[in-house]
């Protein structure tokens, strides 16, 4: 158990930190105390802002001589209440936010040095600027930030060809829980020096330290793109699509997301200015990038060619490949502002799962039939990473319903059944977001023994206070808890 934070580790921390890293008014933390979708509230006896990472380790270190909890947060993005403090009050805020500095970005070495604070886009824009790319993105790109990003191992839409955040860390630097700088920066691509405190570090979710910095890989900047929507029946036949477009475009296609009817209506309802991108309504659709290097033939041309056989396979309805950039973009605003929508629309049971690629088409089928069997009324919203075999399965409220009064009562009904259905069929109850604190009771029931046991072995290895953004990701011990 941590302890409350004292007038004497108040005091000394805002001297250490000044007007611009320490507050403890009401207001100006309240915006950081809610989880990204509104359903987790917590309290902070202050919200730290440290400019640089000494600051981070003195306060660290100020901390843990008084056991007192830590929250890292970046953007605030978080799908599973990763990075708001719990209801005690009793913990410090520590925003990365103003560590938001490209210390350095390298083209022959192909990396970029950002800390924990810079906002997605901004690397982004950073790399494209030297003729390099980020090969990573996400819906929140403009608000979720680097610490975050390697905190929850994030994922996104371009995995499927460069994978998640945990192949982009070339190094890190991160203060560990005693206070300690990890300057682990490097920019080597080979370096087997033991365990990887680097990839331990990557998914931890700020439990076993702060991340401040990390080197990132870059790739060279592509030199075309072609993105097309298409609409078909059922995710049989989108798996089918993916393998035909591997097997024809080869390492060109970056992107394969799908996307039930549903989900495209609550965009169409709920976003200003966008449009329908088929001419009809299909059961399902995907969205689909392909990429070629600068000078190479347009990607256009061997995606255009190869979804016309699909057409003429009777695999695919229609569909539609964007004719420019502006095009483009508003294929992806569609699919990238499900997220939005669906929180406009109301309370939902948010679950990121993971199945083996190969048996999610039946997971989306009989997966849906199978909870709205259970909960009659409710309605499965399932879409996103096809080709990773990872959506995000939401269970919206019955139509019509309170939606905050059936989350309230039914909510962890039913992520519990979804979280057991996935689990029987050797799947993961997070693919991409983390276990934060709204994964953690289903994590702890579904998790053998050998997982929890070695996951709390690191922990109290490096953390034995528990001081380190605590109720997230580890489960407490049945024999601590009942203390
Ligand atoms: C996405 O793929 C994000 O759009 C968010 O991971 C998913 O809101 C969600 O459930
Ligand atoms: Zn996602």
């Amino acid at each position: 158990m941590t302890c409350v934070p004292d007038a004497t580790l108040l005091d000394a921390l805002e001297r250490r930190l000044g007007p611009k890293g320490f507050t403890t008014d009401a207001q100006a933390m309240q915006p950081w105390l809610t989880d990204w979708r509104g359903r987790v509230t917590g309290a902070a006896a202050a919200l730290l802002s440290p400019a640089d990472p000494v600051e981070v380790a003195d306060i660290v270190r100020m901390a843990a001589g008084a056991q007192v909890a830590l929250v890292p947060q970046g953007g605030n993005t978080s799908m599973v209440a990763g990075a708001t403090p719990p209801v005690d009050g009793r913990a410090l805020l520590v925003s990365l936010r103003r560590m938001n500095a490209i210390r350095s970005i390298l083209p022959d070495d192909n990396v970029a040095i950002a800390e924990a604070g810079v906002v997605l886009a901004d690397l982004h824009a950073a790399a494209e600027a030297i003729g390099r790319r980020f090969p990573l993105s996400l819906a929140a790109k403009g608000s979720a930030t680097v610490g975050g990003l390697v905190s929850t191992n994030a994922g996104g839409t371009q995995v499927l060809r460069f994978g998640t955040m945990r192949a982009q860390v070339l190094g890190i630097e991160a203060v560990l829980p005693d206070g300690e700088l990890f300057d682990g920066l490097s920019a080597l691509r080979k370096d087997n020096r033991g365990y990887d405190l680097r990839q331990l570090l990557v998914g931890a979710e700020g439990t076993l330290g702060i991340v401040t910095a990390a080197s990132l890989r870059l790739i060279p900047a592509f030199g075309a793109r072609a993105v097309a929507w298409v609409g078909l029946a059922t995710p049989q036949a989108a798996l089918a699509l993916l393998r035909r477009l591997e097997g024809a475009t080869g390492e060109a296609m970056e992107s394969f997301e799908i996307v039930p009817q549903a989900a495209l209506d609550l965009v169409l309802r709920h976003v200003p200015g966008t449009r329908a991108p088929l001419a009809g309504t299909h059961p399902w659709h995907v969205l689909i990038e392909s990429t070629a290097p600068a000078g190479a033939p347009d990607p256009g041309d061997a995606l255009g060619a190869a979804l016309a056989d699909a057409i003429e396979a009777g695999q695919i309805e229609d569909a539609a490949i964007a004719a420019s950039e502006a095009q483009a973009e508003a294929l992806w605003k569609l699919r990238e502002s499900i997220s939005e929508a669906e929180r406009v629309d109301g309370m939902a049971a948010k679950h990121d799962i993971s199945v083996a690629v190969s048996q999610m088409p039946a997971f989306l089928e009989e997966g849906r039939k199978t909870v709205e069997a259970r909960f009659p009324g409710v309605r499965v919203l399932a879409f996103g990473h096809l080709g990773d075999g990872n959506v995000h399965f939401n269970v919206r409220a019955p139509e019509g319903a309170d939606d905050r009064a059936w989350f309230a009562r039914d909510g962890a009904a039913v992520s519990r059944f979804v979280h057991e259905l996935v689990t029987a069929e050797g799947g993961s109850l997070s693919a991409e977001h983390g276990i934060g604190q709204t994964k953690l009771a289903d994590f702890a029931r579904t998790a053998s023994p050998a997982r929890l046991a070695a996951l709390r072995a690191i922990k109290t290895a490096l953390d034995p206070h528990g001081i380190m953004n605590p109720g997230k990701l580890v489960p407490v011990a049945p024999a601590a808890a009942s203390q």
